[in-house]
């Protein structure tokens, strides 16, 4: 037996989260400090600065000129240049780390007899990456946008991607609708404007006359447009797949991921700010996490429809403009997903992850959802043209960790050599061959099929507004603001006329008072009268209040502590030690990098990590300003501390005072007494006893100043 084969039935019979992590090891080159550089055919480089060139005399001798004769110069260059492989078409700029994912029990054995779904014994190893879809590689990661949630499994079987977004339905319905919704999303053709954006006149063109984007459109526009972070995201598989279960039955599933931290976002005017300040927030924030030990978790669940039912509802179950309402099709949750480990190299791990939704194992199967089969071809397709044929055996991060053995050959970058003179089945060797798996191979579902051929949709697909006005129904009040803020924003940007004028009459399908409070903001003609009637139904599950964190939590949350010399070190020792305790993470903000004095006889000091003007208050999720006179002086004559503390405070989040410091915050955020939060409340509990105020996030009234609005609805 050869010794590929002998390693990949090593491989297949010992998998477990840390396979994965080992099969990566015989790939990663981790250099020595004494280690010397070499060229690519091995030869030692003993000078990596200078051409070769020829010295002359006088006093440009080494001038030159320099000759092409240099192989070493010459291969550094070469190599520099041949350094970018095409980005992805879309989702191009992306975060990712590793993981590991696992069942609870075998409860989803009714519906499928995959292992990986199945076998509680098992901890499977993960790789996620997630993304932003619009935007190129150095695009910002907060811009307004779907997020990628792509799940790789390397299992026993092989490996299974789930490739979803934190939003669970679609822009379009049929897959030869995707290079025209891309085109229109994407930067303008003429002057390839804007980046990472789609508030323009041709994405609000397309999606105005193609109306069964109107569903996605709320939800991108939603909140959930503008994730606080990845780590609270939920993730969707949105089409429709099915479990084959070992009874020869069929369920039509959807998979969801559900984040232990709750789905949060940031507000709008931060989401600005940040792609500014830190237009890598979202990837920092997911390493800074795993770093901290706080690894990101997700429920997995599940929704079944078993096939004969599968037209019992009002929506096609396969149209991914429409959710499985959870109060018809309940989630089951059987699993859990953990993020654990950084990348070591982005380009390799990161970059050269190659997703395809047509790789799925022994259990599951796929559905006639026309974005889904469309899927199926395309991601095979773009990565064929970003990494060759290759891509799936070699590339490390793609290998599976189960044998690969078959007769597919050559192409670029083949890496392994196979001893053999046979490259074809059937062959007249039979021996040390791979050869047709007797039991356990991949079979599909004899599924009964019978039609003309025709390019068509069926009647269920025809309806695009009822599932959008479920979604708007859901949202609490302020959410309701944000969306309608959010697509003024969008439509303020289009310059043509006939675009904003187009999307209020989707809007008056949807919702006739959100159709006039964009118009009238805009500059559209107000309609007088409602378009479709909003049948007023409300759904569990669509709402972000509704995924709240069991119990309220400040884990990995970021917290800046503005100190000047003079303030009360024993005081905010006890209440950095407090949070921290409670694992939120500590920055502390000064006048300078470095040591900052305390007031006397408090403590010894302590070292700021960022100068007053080197961060903002919008990459932090709460402020704590400690006691102490002096201190509490110099914040009060800085411009910036002022800005910080005003920002903070009109973004909702909660602010922490101390002595001297709560006359100062009342002065500066122009807050009357009675208007102070007693301690205690959900925000502070960690620091309450230490006399601190607090605003609760989403209680400003700057937010709740025009609910009545959508209340009368
Ligand atoms: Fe994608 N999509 N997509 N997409 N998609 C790609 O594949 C495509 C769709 C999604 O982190 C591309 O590797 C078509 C839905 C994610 O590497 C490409 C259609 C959903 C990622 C492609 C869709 C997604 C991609 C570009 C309509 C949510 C990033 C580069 C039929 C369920 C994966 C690449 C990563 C990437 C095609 C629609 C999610 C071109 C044709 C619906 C998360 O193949």
């Amino acid at each position: 037996m050869s010794s590929l084969v002998e390693s990949a039935k090593k491989a297949f019979t010992s998998a477990t989260a840390t396979e994965k992590v080992a099969d990566l090891q015989h790939d990663i080159q981790t250099p020595q400090a004494r280690d010397h550089l070499t060229t690519d055919h091995g030869v030692k480089v003993s000078d990596t600065d200078n051409w070769l060139k020829v010295i002359g005399t006088g006093p440009g001798k080494y001038n030159g000129p320099m000759l092409l004769e240099d192989q070493i110069g010459r291969e550094k260059i070469h190599r520099f240049d041949h350094e970018r492989i095409p980005e992805r078409v879309v989702h191009a700029r992306g975060a990712a780390a590793h993981g590991h994912f696992k069942v609870h029990d075998d409860r989803a054995s009714k519906y499928t007899y995959a292992p990986v779904l199945t076998d509680s014994l098992r901890t499977t190893p993960v790789f996620v990456r997630f993304s932003t879809v619009q935007g190129p590689r150095g695009s910002a990661d907060t811009a307004r946008d779907v997020r990628g949630f792509a799940v790789k499994f390397y299992t026993e079987e092989g490996n299974w991607d789930i490739v979803g977004n934190d939003i669970p339905v679609f822009f379009i319905q049929d897959a030869i609708k995707f290079p025209d919704f891309v085109h229109a999303v994407k930067p303008e053709p003429h002057n390839e404007v804007p980046t990472g954006q789609s508030a323009h006149n041709n994405f609000w063109d397309f999606v105005g006359l193609q109306p069964e984007s109107a569903h996605m459109v709320m939800w991108v526009m939603s909140d959930r447009g503008i994730p606080r972070s990845f780590r609270m995201m939920q993730g969707f598989g949105v089409n429709t797949y099915t479990l084959l279960n070992d009874r020869g039955e069929r369920h039509f599933v959807k998979f969801h991921f559900i984040p232990e931290l709750g789905v949060h976002s940031l507000l709008w005017d931060e989401a600005l700010k940040i792609s500014g300040q830190d237009p890598d927030f979202h990837r920092k924030d997911l390493n800074e996490a795993i770093e901290n030990g706080a690894y990101p978790r997700w429920r997995f669940a599940i929704q079944t429809i078993p096939e004969d039912r599968e037209h019992d509802f009002d929506f096609d179950i396969l149209d991914a403009t429409k959710v499985w309402p959870e109060e018809l099709v309940p989630l089951e949750e059987i699993g859990e997903l953990v993020l654990n480990r950084v990348v070591d190299e982005f380009f390799t791990e990161t970059e050269q992850v190659a997703f395809c939704t047509s790789h799925v194992v022994p259990g599951i199967g796929f559905s006639d959802d026309p974005l889904l089969q469309g899927r199926n071809f395309s991601y095979f397709d773009t990565q064929i043209t970003r990494l060759g044929v290759n891509f799936k055996r070699w590339l490390p991060i793609n290998r599976p960790i189960c044998p690969v053995l078959n007769h597919n050959r050559d192409g670029k970058a083949r890496h392994r050599i196979v001893k053999s003179s046979i490259n074809y089945w059937p062959n007249r060797k039979n021996i040390g061959m791979p050869v047709p798996a007797e039991k356990g191979g991949y079979i599909e579902y004899a599924q009964r099929l019978e039609g003309i051929k025709e390019r068509a949709r069926g009647d269920k697909f025809q309806e695009h507004f009822s599932h959008a006005q479920l979604f708007f129904n859901s949202l609490a009040s302020y959410e309701k603001i944000h969306l309608a803020n959010a697509i003024s924003f969008e439509l303020s940007h289009c310059e043509d006329r006939v675009v904003y004028n187009s999307y209020i009459d989707v809007l008056n399908n949807i919702d006739f008072f959100l159709a006039k409070s964009v118009a009238g903001k805009v500059g559209a003609d107000v309609p007088s009268q409602s378009g479709r009637r909003n049948h007023g139904k409300k759904g569990k599950g669509l709402s972000q209040t509704d995924f709240m964190p069991k119990e309220p939590t400040i884990l990995s949350r970021r917290i800046a502590i503005l100190v000047a010399d003079g303030f009360n070190e024993v005081e905010m020792q006890a209440v950095r030690v407090a949070l921290t305790t409670a694992k939120a993470v500590c920055y502390i903000i000064g006048p300078r990098r470095g040591r900052i004095h305390p007031s006397q006889d408090t403590g010894s000091g302590v070292s700021a990590d960022h100068h007053f003007e080197g961060q903002r208050s919008t990459l932090f999720d709460a402020i704590y300003i400690p006691s102490g006179a002096e201190h509490v002086k110099a914040l009060a004559q800085n411009g910036r501390v002022i800005h910080w503390v005003r920002e903070t405070f009109g973004h909702c989040k909660p602010i922490a005072a101390v002595g001297e410091a709560v006359d100062f915050l009342r002065d500066v955020v122009q807050l009357p007494k009675v208007d102070l939060f007693a301690p205690g409340g959900r925000n502070d509990q960690v620091v309450s006893s230490y006399g601190v105020v607090s605003t609760g996030r989403y209680s400003a009234s700057s937010i709740i100043a025009d609910l009545p609005k959508f209340e009368a609805d």
